[in-house]
């Protein structure tokens, strides 16, 4: 595992995935509920990676954006900004059963950088990359909802480092892990690769509402 991540709290989590603990065993309803199974709302919003919160400082960020698709990019935060900017607001929840609600996220759409980049027709699969080697892997559809975006505010104010600042990806719809903190690279495949949790007993699709914590 890479320098400083803390590899014995990397393995306890790997131990309740196979127990499957936390499980409620029920299926949701967005329709009707808030707080997805086995959720508690949180009014704090804790902070959790592997023990590594690179700093990124403005002048040196890039987002590559690359793999399979018909024009690959590289922007710098002026780029980013350069972007047509979108505003969302959305719940979100941890895996570690916290749900923190009204999320006010400013940045760049997915669907907008799926306009600039336009994915091939074989690029089913995106790998996401943080600053800190982290990855996690979700499909072009979960990447492709409307509330998805590349987030560098949150509630009015610049996104801090331990929270990803200065940019990281929001998938509202999914287990928090999917939302890569430090975001650096997105990378278009093919084929599905697993990233840092879901290699590690976490579940590959991660829908809050049907509990998909772990498998
Ligand atoms: N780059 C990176 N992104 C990451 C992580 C990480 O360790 N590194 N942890 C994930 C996990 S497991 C969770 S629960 C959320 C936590 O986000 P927060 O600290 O802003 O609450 O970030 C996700 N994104
Ligand atoms: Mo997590």
């Amino acid at each position: 595992m890479a320098e400083g991540y803390k590899d014995k709290l990397v393995a306890t989590k790997q131990a309740w995935a196979r127990a499957g603990r936390l499980l409620t065993g029920k299926v949701g309803d967005p329709e009707h509920d808030r707080l997805p199974p086995g959720q508690r709302l949180t009014e704090g919003w804790p902070v959790l990676d592997l023990g590594v919160q690179p700093a990124v400082p403005l002048d040196d960020w890039r987002l590559t954006v690359d793999g399979l698709v018909a024009n690959p990019i590289v922007w710098d935060w002026t780029a980013l900004l350069a972007q047509p900017q979108f505003e969302d607001v959305s719940d979100m929840h941890c895996v570690t059963q916290w749900s923190r609600y009204d999320n006010r996220w400013q940045g760049v759409s997915t669907l907008q950088l799926l306009d600039v980049v336009k994915p091939l027709p074989e690029a089913a699969h995106l790998v996401i990359h943080g600053y800190d080697g982290y990855t996690t892997n979700v499909t072009l559809e979960q990447f492709s909802d409307e509330d998805c975006l590349i987030a560098h505010h949150h509630d009015g104010e610049p996104l801090t480092r331990e929270h990803g600042g200065p940019v990281r990806l929001m998938i509202p719809r999914y287990y928090l892990w999917k939302s890569a903190k430090w975001l650096k690279r997105i990378e278009f495949v093919g084929a599905d690769r697993p990233g840092f949790w879901e290699n590690r007993g976490y579940h590959n699709f991660a829908d809050p509402w049907l509990e998909q914590r772990y498998g």
